[in-house]
């Protein structure tokens, strides 16, 4: 009784003293890596549950086009650093070294007296710790799955455990221990649930009793569309390695980790064995054992999600914080046939967003406005009353959240990928939305081609209509719309070299088909 007397009794204290402190609102960027939003009750998921994000979403708002500039990891983090598109900033494929000398939203955010922190992925390379940051503890490249080693602000540091709960932990431990003084900003950031997709100790059998819904394109033959869709490498059929569908054991797991593990594998991967499935049926199993490790992983990143929210509210901080939830892009779970991103394809270039700003959002409100990743540091300095740059490329978003989209708010959105040679051969593309309709251009010299969709009638993005007739109007609207973003935007006529690449990150799939099992 005394004991959670004390307790409390610390609760308010802590909370009395940051209710002083804060006048300016904190902001908690909550970002994961490679979460579908087919995958988020709140979004309608048919396959699982995310109480705590829906908390997000019952109490703030959920954004139905959240559109990443470039589908793939360090170029959207690198976008969301300097509210610039890749071409811009210099970061258009993994394996660029991000240049943390140039203007970016944290370094802007202290100037105006916030404390800033960056926990959990960081994935915009080693050569230097994240600029802009009073605290930072990142994963060195990808991070594991389990005993992650990391960069405690430049050193290097070992822990043990389940990354997502480290992460969470570390998180906690920031926000218990930090100034006080001062309003923050928190990126809290997971490695989960990307590639191999590896579930934690509490949710390894989670779903062991249930069949996942496959989606309706699971066993697409990409009739419909052009020589990229074809050849892509990122098939559950024929992409997906033993790694992947946990059919050998991880190599880094401590003795324990390791027998929790194969208790729940083994019996069934010998069942599986046993079964000798070909064709379909081998299909449907890697779809089943792919997704239930997926959405495993994503439970564990929404009960920590809880922690967070649960220690706002406890240290009365909820209604002073904005609470953002996004991913660096979306993924594929199945659809096509397909795993990984990198498309402008709906399920990658449309990522999660939700964000609950206590007396600013409107609990429980929809938008269908065009947003992007590229809008946050923009969004987080007006937040903060800090003036936003002029060469940023994005907007604002705090009239949105106020429910007041200007009339002026952008009803196109321009993307482009460049990683080509590059992990599951998807060719470089550029192209523009306005949300209904889509236009592709695939610009290699081997594979130039157009691909054009309208997602009313078409919403799973099967037959590409680019060149027929009945829809000459609106393809020369979008062409206008591709040269005019591009114009505005700046984008140079040939990629920058930096697309090129590098760095083991990016090696061609070719050797990495050999390197896999
Ligand atoms: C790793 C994965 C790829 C994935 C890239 C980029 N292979 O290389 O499947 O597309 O990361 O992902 S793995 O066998 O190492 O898992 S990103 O989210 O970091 O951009
Ligand atoms: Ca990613």
């Amino acid at each position: 009784m005394a004991r959670q007397f004390f307790g409390i009794l610390i609760l308010v204290l802590f909370a009395a003293h940051h209710c002083a402190a804060a006048d300016r609102p904190n902001i908690v960027f909550i970002f994961t890596d490679d979460h579908a939003y087919q995958s988020i009750s709140a979004y309608g998921s048919k396959l699982n549950v995310t109480p705590n994000i829906d908390r997000i979403a019952k109490g703030g708002m959920l954004f139905n086009k959240c559109y990443v500039p470039n589908s793939i990891c360090g170029p959207c983090r690198a976008v969301i650093q300097t509210g610039k598109y890749s071409h811009q900033n210099g970061f258009l494929v993994n394996g660029n070294s991000f240049d943390g000398h140039q203007q970016t939203f944290p370094k802007l955010l202290q100037k105006v007296g916030y404390e800033t922190a960056v926990i959990g992925k960081w994935h915009l390379g080693e050569h230097m710790p994240p600029q802009g940051y009073d605290y930072s503890e990142v994963l060195i490249g990808q991070g594991p799955y389990y005993n992650p080693p990391m960069r405690k602000n430049g050193k290097f540091v070992k822990h043990t455990g389940y990354t997502t709960d480290i992460i969470t932990d570390l998180a906690l431990n920031w926000l218990k221990d930090r100034d006080g003084e001062k309003p923050f900003m928190l990126m809290y950031q997971h490695k989960a649930p990307h590639r191999n997709w590896q579930p934690g100790p509490k949710h390894l059998t989670m779903f062991d009793d249930v069949t996942i819904p496959e989606p309706e394109t699971l066993f697409d033959d990409y009739v419909g569309r052009g020589t990229p869709a074809k050849t892509q490498d990122m098939s559950i059929a024929k992409t997906m390695t033993d790694n992947d569908l946990k059919l050998v054991t991880p190599k880094n797991l401590t003795p324990k980790q390791l027998a929790t593990w194969n208790a729940v594998y083994e019996p069934k991967n010998k069942a599986f064995r046993e079964a000798r499935l070909t064709g379909k049926e081998l299909v449907r199993w890697k779809y089943q054992r792919y997704i239930k490790d997926y959405l495993r992983c994503v439970a564990s990143v929404d009960d920590n999600i809880g922690r967070v929210l649960d220690f706002l509210k406890d240290t009365g901080q909820a209604d002073n914080t904005v609470v953002i939830y996004c991913s660096d892009q979306g993924f594929y779970l199945g659809e096509h046939g397909w795993f990984d991103k990198r498309w402008m394809y709906e399920e990658s270039l449309r990522t999660p967003l939700l964000v609950k700003w206590p007396g600013v959002t409107k609990p429980g409100s929809v938008n269908d406005d065009i947003v992007s990743p590229l809008d946050f540091a923009e969004t987080f300095l007006d937040i903060a009353g800090a003036p936003v740059p002029d060469d940023m490329q994005g907007q604002s978003l705090v009239p949105v959240l106020a429910g007041n989209t200007p009339d002026t708010w952008r009803k196109s959105f321009y993307y482009h990928y460049y990683e080509f040679p590059g992990w599951h051969d998807v060719r470089r593309h550029y192209g523009v939305t306005d949300g209904r309709y889509k236009l592709m251009r695939f610009y290699e010299p081997d594979v130039n081609e157009w691909e054009m969709f309208d997602l009313q009638n078409d919403p799973n993005e099967m037959q590409s209509i680019y060149g027929r007739p009945n829809v000459a109007k609106t393809q020369q609207y979008l062409v206008a719309e591709l040269k005019r973003l591009r114009a505005e935007l700046k984008v140079p006529e040939s990629d920058p070299p930096a697309s090129l690449g590098g760095g083991k990150d990016n090696p061609t799939s070719r050797t990495i088909r050999k390197k896999n099992p």
